[in-house]
């Protein structure tokens, strides 16, 4: 049997003024993408929350045999609570209790792939944990192992809080590296004058299927919250427009602050981006989706314009209630992507003029000046000379008229 094998309950506060299937689809699919059994839901209607266990004392006795007979050996709280309550809850039950933000924190840990994803959420992680193990937290003995205590890949938390603290600081320090780094690609891509566009959205609603369609490539796209964690750049071009888009991490309802925070370097690209594109599943509560990525993007500080991307279009019948701004598409189908790429084209280039120019091959020139102001070029040669397309924008299509002009004058 696997190490970190679990069966779990999920324990769900049935509050007022919330959607509640919704919420009980959400948090069970996210326990679907752990290495944990999950036996039941159990819901309960909250009117007045017990500072000290949260649900009454009759609801835990009744669970407490549900666990017993089924041998549940981890109970998932869909919300927050605070330390002691976890231990509260975890002492009447005699069983480990994790809250909503631990589980994500769990499967953000074991999708991390890059150095640099580790490390953001290990951090995440430890910060989370840090102030839970003082005083009246959590107790270690409880947290034994499993989920909760499983860092990224391989590896298993720190739980000493001496340690945590300076394995804290260790990576803060690691994380301005990477955040200097990233800083000096978005300026070379800047220089280059490359536009990109960034796929940002709701989780599972198919961002990096429609990475992969629109610039043929192979990022893992799978049925599971939370499959992308790493930004995935990729080079492609529509209309002869070269283009880098970028696929990014997908987004909950309530996610995390701490997480938010985390991922704030990752989701920079939505920030410098020129064109942002929020991609929503139109089959499921689409309006839900595209306000918490709305949100989160506000929060980021993102401004740049926003087309709304209603994917999985082959999954519904009814079209009549899709706001008429929105992009249809079905990116596992191939539905709509010709469309798509032409509204991104028609907000990225309308002002991009192309053109092309012969040069003698007796004519110097210095063609870092031509690349400064043009969005691309390709070069060709032949019996007259030097042959450059060129595409640019608006804005520079004087100073490049000049600059040949210079060259062709022999200056
Ligand atoms: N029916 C249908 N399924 C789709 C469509 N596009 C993507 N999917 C499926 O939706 C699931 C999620 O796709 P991903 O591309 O991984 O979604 P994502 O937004 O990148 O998800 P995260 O990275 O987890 O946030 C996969 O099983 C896809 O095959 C579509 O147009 N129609
Ligand atoms: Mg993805």
């Amino acid at each position: 049997m696997n190490e970190n094998y679990e069966k779990a309950i999920i324990l769900e506060p049935l509050l007022d003024g919330e959607n509640h299937a919704e919420k009980i689809e959400e948090i069970e699919s996210l326990l679907l993408a752990t290495s944990c059994e999950h036996f039941l839901t159990v819901t309960q209607k909250i009117r007045e929350i017990n500072p000290s266990t949260f649900f009454g004392t009759g609801k835990l006795d009744e669970l407490k045999e549900v666990i017993e007979q089924n041998e549940v050996n981890l109970v998932v709280f869909d919300g927050e609570l605070s330390p002691s309550q976890v231990n509260n809850i975890s002492d009447r039950l005699d069983v480990k209790v994790i809250t909503r933000t631990t589980l994500i924190l769990d499967i953000f840990a074991q999708h991390a792939l890059s150095p640099e994803g580790k490390i953001l959420v290990e951090l995440a992680q430890l910060k989370y944990l840090y102030p839970r193990l003082q005083g009246k937290g959590i107790k270690l003995s409880r947290l034994g192992g499993g989920i909760g205590t499983r860092g990224p890949g391989e590896t298993k938390l720190e739980t000493d809080r001496r340690h945590i603290k300076t394995r804290i600081k260790y990576l803060e320090r690691n994380i301005k590296e990477i955040e200097k780094r990233r800083k000096m690609q978005q300026n070379r891509r800047e220089r280059n004058g490359v536009k990109t566009v960034c796929l940002v959205g709701y989780t599972n609603t198919g961002k990096s299927t429609l990475l992969n369609l629109l610039c043929n490539s192979d990022v893992l796209a799978k049925d599971q919250l939370f499959a992308t964690l790493d930004p995935t750049a990729r080079k492609t071009v529509f209309n002869g427009h070269p283009l880098i888009i970028m696929d990014t991490v997908g987004f909950v309802k309530n996610l995390p602050p701490d997480l938010i925070e985390a991922f704030k370097s990752t989701l920079e690209c939505a920030v410098y981006a020129d064109l942002i594109l929020n991609v929503c599943d139109i089959s499921a509560n689409f309006e839900m989706q595209i306000e918490t990525t709305k949100m989160t993007l506000a929060d980021l500080g993102a401004t740049s314009e926003i087309i709304t991307v209603a994917n999985k279009c082959d999954k519904i019948k009814d079209f009549e209630d899709i706001p008429k701004n929105f992009t249809l598409i079905s990116a596992k189908n191939n539905l709509g992507i010709e469309e798509l790429k032409n509204v991104i084209c028609e907000k990225l280039f309308q002002d991009v003029i192309k053109g092309s120019i012969t040069l003698d091959y007796s004519k110097k020139y210095n063609l870092t000046k031509i690349k400064s102001v043009c969005q691309s070029i390709e070069l060709s040669y032949n019996d007259d000379g030097t042959t450059i397309k060129y595409l640019v924008e608006e804005k520079n299509y004087q100073k490049l008229m000049e600059y040949f002009n210079e060259i062709k004058s022999g200056e």
